[in-house]
């Protein structure tokens, strides 16, 4: 066990509040709670509350016409009060330095209704207050889990929580089918409907998931949270997929409080935007009410698994105890407004059916509510000194976890595997290795279609990628060979288009989806920054969601100009922890570079970036027209092992003795050129070319530096946040101590036409400042 830090003295069991009502003190919340649930009256008992004697059967509906019967519903009951009791535990936790998080679940508990409809195997992607929820799934689990300690576990940071192991405070378990979330609204709504979508595509391509062929995807977020436009994205994003008649098995559960912090939203606004939208059918239930929430979720569960169609379930709720444990909500909300909630109670509700039952006497719900409260609060204080994370080590070990020697071997087995026959159905005739000199684009695109042909899961789409092939014809021709199941043309929405892949590769499917342009990789930034990228380090790494994002990137473009076409900007992608950013120059580089980050993905779940230089696409020339040196042979499936690039390994050209070019992506054909210029006048270079920039390849560039003893960074990104920064920085680290120099783009938009030039690295940028680094 570690010891809690100084200040965090854990709670002795005599600081434990008592079990009795009278102790609860200040809270108002839960006197107000004993008190209404005191003064209910079974139908038919006198006025103490005494039974007129009914003992219903406990496999009788809990109400006439119900679904839910007694025992489920005391059942639910259990999981409600122990989700109530949870909250409770993690402010007093809070309140003596033991715990770290407060936002709860209270007012929410009839999501235990949502979760005793759905079945334990349908993947769960959680709202921030679905306590009730995850009890009842543990419950669900055989052997049962006991959810209270996970949660109390997560409460207190502690590094033996089954999911996050104290990185976060997030509801997750694999066995419970339950995959963690960010603190993000939201967020987590693309990668919901990219599940939903990739569970029946997975079944259509005849691979297995973790999930059975009939599972539902539910996703469930706050009133709030349904303006963002990550849900409104998502949420258009299904009932267009809908749409088309393709399988989108997704539930969506807005559970409405009202409120999100404290910006109320507009009475009636989930249902007016909601409810009658084309191919998202709308289901409402009371969340006070168990009994309604269950046979509600019920209808929407088989709506949705049997028409495999998505479906919005508005659970109105209320939020008791304001948005945290920080949050005094009377600085916002009215007493009126406060009390209206209360009344709402969830516990109340269920207590009512269970009291109006004859299951319980009011008496019976306190003695229930004191034992789970007795329970809740004994273990948290046996957890409030748990062991936490200590070391970066310990801390980063599942950010992004890497087995290069496996990443090898995985692509030798498949190059193994290459036969003759289906690559001459893929290509035609004549394969890819006869046909000589290759572009860039050429390369990516035959690579492209190997893997696809050897790697059943893999799937390939984005915006015009499969009848026109891309925009600049990469992906020419996949569509034919492979057919819509696996190469697809998405919406216009980035958002989606990385949403399905994180959906995709957590279900199993080895996603590869492009990008446009670089700068339209900005605009759903998060779901590789915020989602992609977190998923193994909130869940040790029991999750992942491999993906090679091919992003058409970069300046220089003759023809079609301006900033959006010609972004040069990496910074968003190069301080992302664990994100494999891999940028070829060269054609015989981007085939065996694009072949490793396939085989990471799919061995080590990695996240990979796979930056292609538009300008270099077709290029064919390196120094003069018609030289043909930039073309490259493909080489044929025995070489792939051979050939292999493996991550954070740079190329060196030449080997002059007085400066090492440091360059990367259309940088290292500027660099060449400007070399050749710099022989000629006597100054002998070499060019390293990164090809991988992050991790960056660092035993090479200090080798090369070594090689010359001056380094000039040639970087077509900007000054600011660029790539050159870190080289820099990266050599100084290392302990070099000769010359250095750098040159890069200006901090700065590239503009139309010719004027693109003024803002750009350029070859003779590169040669003046080699000549004055050497002067
Ligand atoms: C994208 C984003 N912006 C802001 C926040 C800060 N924030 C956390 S919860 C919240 C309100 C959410 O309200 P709602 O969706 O209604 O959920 P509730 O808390 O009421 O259950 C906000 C603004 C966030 N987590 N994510
Ligand atoms: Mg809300």
């Amino acid at each position: 066990m570690t010891a809690v830090p100084a200040g965090q003295e854990p709670p002795q069991p005599g600081s434990l509040p008592s079990a009795g009502p009278a102790a609860s003190g200040p809270d108002a919340a839960e006197q107000r709670l004993l008190e209404s649930v005191r003064a209910l009256r079974a139908p038919g008992s006198d006025p103490y509350g005494e039974q007129a004697g009914r003992h219903p059967d406990p496999a009788q509906p809990v109400r006439p016409g119900s679904s839910l019967t007694v025992e489920r519903c005391l059942q639910l009951f259990d999981a409600q009060l122990a989700s109530r009791h949870l909250d409770l535990a993690a402010r007093w936790l809070r309140a003596r330095g033991a715990g770290y998080y407060t936002i709860g679940s209270s007012g929410h508990e009839g999501n235990a209704g949502v979760a005793a409809a759905l079945r334990l195997t349908d993947p769960a992607l959680l709202h921030y207050r679905s306590g009730a929820f995850y009890l009842v799934r543990a419950a669900q689990a055989s052997p049962p889990r006991d959810g209270v300690t996970d949660v109390l576990l997560g409460l207190v940071a502690a590094a033996a929580e089954p999911i996050a192991g104290g990185r976060h405070k997030v509801f997750g378990h694999p066995e419970l089918h339950v995959i963690p979330q960010t603190s993000t609204i939201a967020s987590h709504l693309p990668r919901a409907l990219g599940l939903a979508f990739a569970v029946d595509r997975a079944a259509k391509l005849g691979l297995r998931t973790p999930w059975p062929e009939d599972c539902l995807v539910i996703a469930s977020f706050g009133d709030a949270s349904v303006n963002h436009s990550t849900a409104a994205g998502a949420m258009n994003a299904a009932a267009y997929t809908s749409f088309q008649r393709l399988p989108v098995p997704l539930l969506l559960v807005c559970e409405d409080n009202g409120i999100g912090i404290s910006v109320r939203t507009p009475p009636g606004w989930i249902a007016a935007s909601q409810s009658g939208r084309s191919q998202l059918r709308y289901f409402t239930a009371d969340g006070a009410d168990l009994a309604d929430a269950y046979d509600t979720t019920l209808a929407a569960a088989g709506y949705v698994r049997a028409r495999r169609a998505p479906a919005f379930l508005h659970l109105r709720t209320v939020r008791i105890g304001g948005h945290a444990g920080s949050d005094v909500e009377s600085a916002y909300r009215s007493p009126a407004e406060i009390s209206a909630d209360a009344e709402r109670d969830p516990l109340l509700g269920t207590a009512r059916l269970l009291v109006e039952s004859g299951a319980l006497t009011p008496a019976d719900v306190l003695d229930r509510y004191e034992a789970v409260k007795a329970r809740v609060l004994a273990l948290a204080d046996g957890l409030a000194g748990a062991s936490r994370l200590g070391t970066a080590a310990e801390i980063m070990a599942p950010v992004a976890p890497r087995r290069p020697a496996t990443v090898a071997a995985n692509l030798a087995s498949r190059a193994g595997q290459v036969s003759d026959w289906p690559r001459h159905r893929v290509f035609g005739a004549q394969l890819p290795e006869d046909e000589g000199l290759l572009t860039l684009a050429q390369a990516i695109n035959r690579a492209l279609a190997d893997e696809l042909a050897l790697r059943p899961g893999m799937i390939v789409f984005g915006e015009d990628v499969a009848r026109k092939g891309g925009v600049y014809g990469v992906t020419r021709g996949l569509l034919r060979a492979f057919g819509p199941g696996r190469v697809f043309d998405s919406l216009l929405d980035e958002q989606t288009i990385l949403g399905v892949a994180l959906g995709a590769g957590l279900a199993g499917l080895l996603p590869v989806p492009e990008i446009q342009y670089l700068a339209y990789l900005h605009n759903a930034a998060d779901q590789i920054r915020g989602e992609a990228a977190t998923l193994s380090f909130f869940s040790r790494a029991q999750y992942c969601n491999p993906m090679v994002v091919r992003v058409a990137g970069l300046a220089y473009q003759q023809g079609f100009g301006g900033h959006f076409h010609n972004d040069n900007s990496l910074a968003a992608l190069r301080d992302i922890p664990g994100l494999i950013i891999a940028c070829p120059a060269r054609p015989d580089d981007a085939a065996p570079m694009l072949r490793t980050c396939l085989a990471a993905a799919d061995v080590d779940g990695s996240v990979c970036a796979f930056v292609e230089p538009i300008a270099l696409y077709h290029e064919r020339d390196l120094h003069e027209a018609g030289d043909g040196g930039w073309l490259a042979r493909y080489e044929p499936p025995e070489r792939w092992p051979r050939a292999h690039v493996p991550v954070g390994r740079a190329r060196s050209y030449g080997d002059g003795q007085d400066l090492t070019i440091v360059s990367f992506g259309n940088g290292v054909r500027l660099s060449l050129r400007a070399a050749r210029t710099l022989a000629a006048e006597g100054i002998g270079c070499r060019v390293l070319d990164l090809r991988w920039l992050a991790p960056l390849p660092f035993e090479d560039l200090l080798r090369a530096a070594a090689a010359t003893g001056r380094v000039l960074v040639a970087d077509e990104t900007r000054r600011t946040g660029g790539v050159s920064e870190a080289v820099l920085t990266t050599l100084i680290d290392a302990g070099f101590t000769g010359r250095m120099a750098r040159v890069a783009s200006h901090d700065s938009f590239i503009p139309l036409g010719d004027a693109a030039a003024a803002v750009l690295l350029s070859q003779e940028t590169i040669e003046e400042a080699a000549r004055d680094l050497l002067a």
